[in-house]
């Protein structure tokens, strides 16, 4: 079963899309395995973001992702990386497919709503990054056979 870390951007919690996004996770099936909220400093963000350092955006990221809080979580699942992504969409909204977060909830690129580690590298190091091994809790769920094969 594989993990990856999720995060809701400032402008998903200030819009009240918490619940609308984090539903159509648990919709798709994958499971919750832990979250939290936090407003993270620039300091944080600069590790988080750190493949972006240099970057024309990055700036503007930083700012973004600082701008107030955020709701993490970590998800597990069949290809829980590919599908988390693939559920968020296009990084930018613009041109992300319909039905995808991203596409039915945004317009901007530094507006996209939603972080979605994109490898099994990026999601140990995120997962690591924001999570203590004891945040990350092993629990079946009744439905579990009814979604996993
Ligand atoms: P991703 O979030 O789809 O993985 P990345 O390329 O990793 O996309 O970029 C990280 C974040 O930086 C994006 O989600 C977006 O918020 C922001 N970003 C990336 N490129 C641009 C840009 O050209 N303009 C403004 N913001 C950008
Ligand atoms: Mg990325």
């Amino acid at each position: 079963m594989e993990r990856t870390f999720v995060m809701l951007k400032p402008d998903a919690v200030q819009r009240g899309l918490v619940g609308e996004i984090i539903g159509r996770f648990e919709r798709r099936g994958l499971k919750i395995v832990a979250m939290k909220m936090v407003h993270i400093t620039a300091e944080f963000a600069h590790q988080h973001y750190a493949v972006h350092v240099g970057k024309s955006f990055f700036e503007g990221l930083i700012k973004y992702i600082t701008s107030g809080p955020v709701v993490a979580l970590v998800l597990e699942g069949t290809n829980a990386i590919e599908v988390a992504r693939a559920t968020m969409g296009a990084t930018n909204p613009a041109r992300a497919a319909a039905g995808t977060i991203r596409a039915d909830l945004g317009l901007e690129m530094g507006r996209n709503l939603v972080h979605g580690s994109d490898g099994p590298t990026t999601a140990a190091f995120e997962i690591g990054l924001w999570f203590s091994p004891e945040e990350l809790l092993c629990y079946p769920r009744s439905v579990d056979a009814w979604i996993f094969e």
